[in-house]
């Protein structure tokens, strides 16, 4: 190759180098977001799931934050994350019954508060040491009352009359065990029935304001 070929040729490759280079800085009109750089294949030789796509990820349900337990009364002993009632959603509002399950601990019913549909059965566990009785005056007047034997394992009931039902423990209330089951839509209709209660004081005026926290909460939750 001549020197003046070699030289042709470095001035059209440093031609080409330069307009290469005025092209790339100075035209921003044709730069392109090369998005498929992003896309870094996995090394991984195994077929994997493909990635969610936006549509996916977008579908899915957004986990409300848990409902703060409404902070206890100073005059509690504690351990009282039993406002929270272990009710399966009704999803699909199916109407057939189902059971739940309430459990003596020490001295509290867990859950405290327990919310049913009409024709639920709620049974109790747990229950060494403790019965289970309707208080007087605290239940739906055409509701049934009821009254387990001590320690009787699995007692159960069958709510139909909506409403809210106060129950004791008898040996154990004057230690505050004391729990209420609402049956069906709120708010129940004897609520009031229970504040104008003569015996609404003490360990049962402290179970009453329980009952409409739980009440504010679960209204305002669902
Ligand atoms: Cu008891």
């Amino acid at each position: 190759m001549s020197n003046s070929a070699k030289f042709l040729w470095l001035l059209c490759a440093s031609a080409m180098i330069g307009i290469s280079a005025c092209s790339d800085s100075g035209d921003t009109g044709n730069a392109t977001e090369d998005t498929g750089i992003t896309e870094v294949t996995s090394p991984s030789t195994s077929s994997s799931a493909p990635p969610a796509t936006p549509a996916q990820s977008a579908g899915q349900p957004v986990l409300a934050p848990a409902v703060p337990v409404p902070s206890s009364t100073p005059e509690t002993e504690g351990g009282d994350a039993s406002m929270s009632s272990e009710v399966e959603s009704s999803a699909g509002d199916t109407q057939a019954p189902q059971q739940h399950i309430v459990k003596g601990v020490v001295t509290q019913w867990q859950p405290m508060v327990l919310f049913v549909q009409p024709g639920d059965r709620v049974i109790f566990r747990q229950m060494i040491g403790h019965d289970t009785q309707t208080i007087d005056g605290m239940f739906p007047t055409s509701g049934t009352a009821w009254q387990s034997k001590l320690g009787e394992e699995g007692f159960s009931v069958v709510l139909e009359e909506p409403g809210v039902y106060m129950y004791k423990c008898t040996p154990h209330v004057s230690l505050g065990m004391i729990g209420a089951i609402v049956v069906g839509d709120l708010p129940p209709a004897n609520l009031q029935q229970l504040e104008d209660h003569p015996q609404n004081k003490g360990m049962f005026a402290r179970a009453i304001r329980k009952l409409k926290l739980a009440l504010e909460s679960q209204a305002g939750g669902s």
